[in-house]
């Protein structure tokens, strides 16, 4: 299988709404495989890090407030395709056009407070890696299930 590395995010939102394990069970029933996780509150400066593509757009700096304002769970996934299918499994940026099933169409209501991040491609991902994780913190290990997930 061609694994690879995503970023997930729950944000301050989806915490305290209590969706984190909600969020997780999609993930892992798809099949994918968590190799990094940690719930912490980052600091404004980190949150523009995070989001510095988006340093122009007039709502940067709510989106960073927002961000920063309270924990956020952040998490590596593995699997093959797990870039595209989880930016698949989170649905679209605006949960009004998000589809049903998907994350946010299921569970959020509004752009500005839409749940989750995910990586959009591959190098974001690993860009978007580095900056939440040490090196040290993903676990490289074998889930006794890879073999009925793949074959
Ligand atoms: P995504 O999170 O789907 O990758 P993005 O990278 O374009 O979307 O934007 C990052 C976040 O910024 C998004 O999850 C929510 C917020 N955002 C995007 N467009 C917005 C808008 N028009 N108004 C307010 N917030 C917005
Ligand atoms: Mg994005």
């Amino acid at each position: 299988a061609e694994m690879e590395r995503t970023f997930i995010a729950i944000k301050p939102d989806g915490v305290q709404r209590s969706l984190i394990a909600e969020i997780i069970s999609r993930f892992e029933r798809k099949g994918f495989k968590l190799v990094a996780i940690k719930i912490v509150v980052p600091s404004k400066n980190f949150a523009e890090k995070h989001y510095h593509d988006l340093k122009e757009r007039p709502f940067f700096n709510g989106l960073c407030d927002f961000l920063s304002s309270g924990p956020v769970v952040a998490m590596v996934w593995e699997g093959e395709g797990v870039i595209k299918y989880g930016r698949k499994l989170i649905g679209a940026t605006d949960p009004q056009k998000s589809e049903p099933g998907t994350i946010r169409g299921d569970l959020a209501v509004v752009v500005g407070r839409n749940i989750i991040h995910g990586s959009d491609g591959p190098e974001t991902a690993k860009d978007e890696i580095n900056l939440w994780f040490k090196p040290e913190e993903l676990v490289n290990y074998t889930n006794n299930a890879e073999k009925w997930v793949y074959g």
